[in-house]
């Protein structure tokens, strides 16, 4: 499919989602939104994808935030339903088969870094700036990130971050747990797929089950993911994989993974 606003391109298993409006920072208009649904569709159709690597175009933004100019003729309806369709666009990422790796190569603002968590693993490039300054335009956070936010980073520093407004270093965003690892900007992407491929290499139907049980852990208490852990790890020992996996190993061989 064509999109006008984000870029598609396939490498086996992995998919590279670029979002390319770079003449506003990449900030998320409903268009893009509408473009985001459509393609996160079509990956999720696409049986052979596996990993899908989120990234911004140019050098200078992964996203820079929601399109301000669409914000400003917001009323309270019209509010409700752009965050409603951002954020069950957000909960698709989260949710979803697919692992979602953000690739964050610049500026990543209010909506770019809310669009960032709602992601499996969280890359940044060393001058990545990060963070959450909608109090700053007179609104809050609308895609999740009063929420996301300090599952991540906890409470308080989710409250320093988004009460200010400020945005952080690659390297502070490392510090409190914000991205996972940081990297030169050229080995960034480079970076991004040797990751992708380590996650391609192993046991599909495991993958999955793995990211919906540490899911289940930031909504559940721990007795409740504890015992989602149990069925999630009851069904995967009935998996061809799981008996392939652990075969392969007592037999000194790489693992051939089928995903059944
Ligand atoms: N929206 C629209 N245009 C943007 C933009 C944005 N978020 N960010 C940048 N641009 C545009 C600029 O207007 C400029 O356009 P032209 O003037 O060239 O036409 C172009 O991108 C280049 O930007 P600058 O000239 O400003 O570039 P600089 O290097 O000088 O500065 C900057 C880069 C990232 C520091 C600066 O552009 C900036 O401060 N941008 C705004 C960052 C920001 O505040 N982001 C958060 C947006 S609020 C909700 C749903 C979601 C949200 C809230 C509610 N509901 C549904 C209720 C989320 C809100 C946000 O994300």
């Amino acid at each position: 499919m064509e999109y006008k606003s984000i870029l598609v391109s396939k490498e086996g298993a992995l998919a590279i989602l670029t979002i390319s409006r770079p003449k506003a920072l990449n900030a998320l208009n409903a268009e893009v939104i509408g473009e985001l649904y459509a393609a996160w569709k079509e990956l999720e159709d696409d049986k052979n994808i596996r990993v899908v690597i989120i990234t911004g175009d140019g050098e200078k933004a992964f996203v820079a935030g929601a399109d301000i100019g669409e914000l400003k003729v917001l009323d309270s309806l019209g509010g409700m339903a752009l965050s409603q369709r951002g954020q069950s666009l957000f909960w698709k990422i989260e949710n979803s088969n697919l692992i979602a790796i953000a690739a964050i190569n610049g500026f990543a603002l209010g909506g770019g870094c809310e669009l960032a968590m709602a992601c499996d693993i969280r890359l940044a490039s060393e001058n990545a700036k990060i963070g959450q300054p909608e109090v700053g335009l007179g609104i809050i956070p609308g895609y999740g990130g009063t929420q996301r936010l300090p599952r991540l980073v906890g409470k308080g520093m989710a409250k320093l971050l988004t009460l200010t407004g400020d945005a952080i270093s690659a390297d502070e965003a490392l510090r409190i747990g914000l991205v996972e690892k940081v990297f030169a900007p050229v080995e960034l992407l480079p970076e991004a797929k040797k990751i992708a491929e380590k996650i391609i290499a192993k046991g599909p139907e495991a993958v999955k089950a793995a990211k919906r049980c540490i899911n289940a852990a930031a909504n559940s208490n721990l007795d409740g993911g504890m015992r989602y852990e149990i069925i999630e790890f009851g069904a995967i020992c009935a998996t061809q994989d799981s008996t392939e996996g652990t075969t392969a190993f007592m037999e000194k061989r790489k693992a051939d993974f089928k995903g059944r």
